[in-house]
């Protein structure tokens, strides 16, 4: 792999095509073995070689841990995206920041979720080549110089250098392999007072190592909610600067002996794509850059920048949405901030003169907010929008709210900035190695394999749906995949589960908006009704086993209260004799890469669930689908597009829509909600005591009341109980009927091709990154 890597990067030397440079503060990255020999097509002969110095593939593969460098979707989103771009041969750089400390390990206690490090670099991680010669020197704090010429310096603070950790990508059986560049801090060597050490003073003399060594210790572990702590600015800028400084670099070493060139020419080698607005930073550095350090002009340098970058947006929550302190970024960073304001007085003055009729618009469309002066604010997604060439959303849903009301004033501006596109998987990792049994049954029955790099021959399949030996043999793959999930819960939670019972799963992070609540409170609902039913009654029910997974933030109280639940649920209704047969309830601790890849494939139902309009993509969702699982979900997200895709009769729908949210929430206010008596029985067993002595009230009490903070029910769980359990209860009928089950679950696997993020790389490629295919000989 390391001989391809290098010829890859000599080959796109040579060439110099246009590259995309990928910039995100996240990869939720995984293990890399299996993916490494899968991708260069080598696992029988590793796992022979392994076999003769007398260890096994399987073990070996276990020994790995985790690259949590990531949250959750948009972290994952970047790790398969890298996996396509090397697959399909594209030049491209994924770059990053070396996190000492990845996303934490979740433990559950009889309190709930305990937080504990992930020291995942503890035994070293043998898939990153340190790279002592490609290092930059990135400034903190300071001062702006300005010199008689009027040109404009950033001076003294303090100085930290980024050094290079390269990690290969393989592409699936290409030669292709490409980077990805994680930055580590380092003080700079001089920076040692040896004077201070002889002097006793040890602390202050090593204070700018220990002042680096903060900046790459830790991911912050929040998921669609924003920290705005100084050391998450300069974790974003360390990024920033780092990874514009090495593309700059290497345009110019790309340039070199070549004869005249033209900064103008650098969108034409060179595509920025800004993975959400962690990494804006990028847009006043590329312009400081630019200026300051090579001397172009304003007009010159911001052609250059907006034909450089695009946004992806990632969330429409409020909450999620990055505004910084302007009197901060303006300590740490005094050339940006200057710079920034003058790209806001321009985009003001462009509005008056061409756009009048929107004026009345511009204090939410424009950059700072100074509408309360002492506490003024750079909007960072309002940057991104004045700025980028292309702004996307990431399904098609999600793209058109983007266009109707985030954005909506800027549309006007300008109307074909703005485009889709919809997420997707690595169906390698996803399918292919995750699930080896079902990938060699649909190999066989498309009679190729072709299907791993061109996902949409899986149509294909929807002629065989109804084959019996298909069915047989689809049935097969799915229980030998519920056993290994069984034998890993037994493993991590010492509960049996019956792998005859229907496996329910909803795995993602914790969130109110993704209402794990609305599930826990449909199974708790079920438990009571089990036992309210005599022994007949309950052997004609479906068994169910529930399985709810995924982290909390450390500090969102009512998330951990979610957490605390499903488990007091599960040691109540687990070792009930009455009814432990027919339903079990399972937290699975510590919900991460390698979980999910045992998980998706022994799943038959998993629920997507959250709020119409609040969920901007969704990407598990695709995952199980391309397993044969079907999914209970709401119309959010690129659940809409599944449904779509994998025909309406195999999907299970419930709830409100998107568009008839606002309204539900103002009847809500206004009195006019009803609530179901079966959402009123589920919460008032809580409030019994049925699941012990903890307190809910707080959790139950965000489901009251017609509004208010944290009251309200602002995530309508009420409005959609009941549509939820009729939905649940057509899927215990469909499951009685295992024929028809079996070919909706063929179906949902034929109808995933979609969501392929080859599919979707290439679309960028096309029509964001204007980049082609440099193919290695
Ligand atoms: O990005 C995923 C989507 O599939 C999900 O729907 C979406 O929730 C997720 C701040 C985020 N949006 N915003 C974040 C992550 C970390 C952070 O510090 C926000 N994550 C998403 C991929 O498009």
């Amino acid at each position: 792999m390391l001989q391809q890597w290098n010829e890859t990067y000599n080959h796109f030397h040579k060439v110099d095509p246009k590259q995309t440079y990928y910039l995100s503060m996240e990869y939720l990255q995984g293990r890399a073995l299996t993916n490494a020999i899968g991708n260069l097509d080598i696992q029988h002969a590793y796992a022979d070689a392994l076999n003769k110095l007398g260890h096994d593939l399987e073990n070996i593969t276990e020994q790995e841990k985790d690259a949590a460098l990531g949250n959750g979707g948009l972290g994952r989103l970047a790790s398969c995206f890298l996996d396509s771009m090397a697959t399909l041969n594209l030049p491209a750089w994924g770059y990053g920041l070396r996190y000492r400390y990845g996303l934490f390990k979740q433990k559950i206690t009889k309190d709930g979720q305990e937080e504990t490090a992930e020291n995942w670099l503890e035994k070293f991680s043998p898939w990153e080549v340190v790279r002592h010669d490609v290092i930059y020197p990135v400034r903190f704090f300071g001062r702006v110089e300005v010199n008689p010429t009027g040109s404009r310096k950033w001076v003294e603070g303090e100085v930290i250098q980024a050094l290079a950790y390269d990690v290969p990508i393989p592409g699936y059986k290409t030669k292709n392999t490409i980077s990805l560049r994680l930055w580590e801090a380092k003080a700079v060597a001089e920076d040692f007072n040896l004077f201070e050490f002889n002097d006793g003073q040890y602390e202050s003399a090593a204070q700018l190592h220990s002042k680096a060594q903060q900046i790459c210790a830790v991911l912050y572990p929040g998921d669609a909610t924003e920290e705005g702590k100084l050391l998450r600015l300069k974790q974003q800028f360390f990024l920033c600067s780092a990874s514009l400084q090495d593309i700059i670099f290497r345009f110019k070493e790309r340039r070199d002996g070549k004869g005249s060139w033209q900064w103008s020419e650098f969108p034409s080698k060179v595509a920025v794509q800004l993975n959400d607005t962690h990494p804006t930073l990028a847009i006043p550095e590329l312009m400081r850059l630019l200026m300051d350090d090579e001397g172009l002009g304003w007009d010159e340098a911001w052609d250059v920048t907006t034909r450089t970058i695009a946004y992806t947006n990632h969330t429409v929550l409020p909450e999620a949405l990055e505004k910084w302190s302007l009197a901060v970024m303006r300590k740490l960073l005094p050339r940006h901030i200057e710079i920034i304001e003058e790209i806001d007085k321009r985009f003001v003055a462009m509005v008056h003169s061409t756009q009048p009729d929107l004026e009345s618009k511009l204090p939410s469309l424009c950059i700072l907010d100074t509408s309360n002066p002492q506490k003024s604010v750079v909007r960072m997604a309002n940057l991104c929008v004045v700025t980028a060439h292309t702004v996307n959303g990431v399904a098609q849903l999600h793209s058109d709210i983007l266009k109707a009301e985030l954005f909506v004033d800027y549309v006007s501006i300008w109307p074909t900035k703005f485009q889709n596109k919809t997420n997707g998987i690595t169906p390698r990792r996803w399918l292919r190695y995750c699930n080896p049994e079902l990938s060699s049954i649909i190999t066989k029955w498309l009679k190729t394999d072709e299907w791993v790099t061109n996902l949409d021959l899986l149509t294909k399949l929807r002629q065989f749906a109804d084959n019996e030996d298909l069915q047989a043999e689809w049935a097969s793959a799915k229980m030998a995949n519920k056993k290994r999930l069984a034998d890993y819960i037994l493993q991590v939670t010492g509960l049996s589960i019956d792998p005859n019972s229907l496996f329910d799963i909803q795995v993602k992070r914790i969130h109110e908006y993704k209402r794990q609540l609305l599930n826990i409170l449909g199974a708790i609902y079920r438990y009571k009704k089990l036992k309210e039913m005599n022994p007949d009654e309950r052997a004609k029910t479906t068994p169910r086993t529930i399985m709810i997974g995924g982290k909390a933030f450390a500090t969102y109280t009512n998330a951990k209260r979610i957490v605390k639940l499903v488990n007091d649920v599960g040691a109540v209704v687990n070792t009930d004799p009455e009814v432990n047969n027919y339903l079990k309830v399972v937290f699975v601790p510590n919900y991460n890469v390698s979980v999910a890849e045992v998980l998706i494939p022994g799943s038959e139902l998993s629920q997507h669930i959250s709020t119409a309009g609040m969920e901007a993509s969704g990407t598990s969702n695709m995952k199980f689908a391309l397993n044969g699982c079907l999914i209970i979900g709401t119309l959010d997200g690129a659940n809409v597009e599944i449904r779509e895709e994998i025909g309406k009769e195999n999907f299970f729908l419930f709830g409100a829509e998107a568009d008839e949210v606002p309204k539900l929430r103002k009847d809500r206010e206004n009195g006019l909600f009803k609530p179901d008596p079966r959402f009123e029985e589920a919460k008032q067993f809580i409030r019994s005591g049925a699941f012990g002595t903890y307190d809910y009230n707080p959790l139950l009490d965000s489901l009251e009341g017609n509004s208010g903070y944290g009251r309200g029910d602002y995530f309508l769980v009420g409005h959609d109980f009941p549509s939820y359990m009729d939905a649940q209860a057509k899927v215990d009928e469909a499951y009685k009927d295992q024929k028809r089950w079996l070919k909706m679950s063929i179906l949902s696997t034929a109808g995933s091709g979609k969501f392929s993020s080859d599919r979707t790389i290439a679309q960028y490629a096309k029509e964001i990154w204007n980049i082609e295919e440099c193919i290695v000989p």
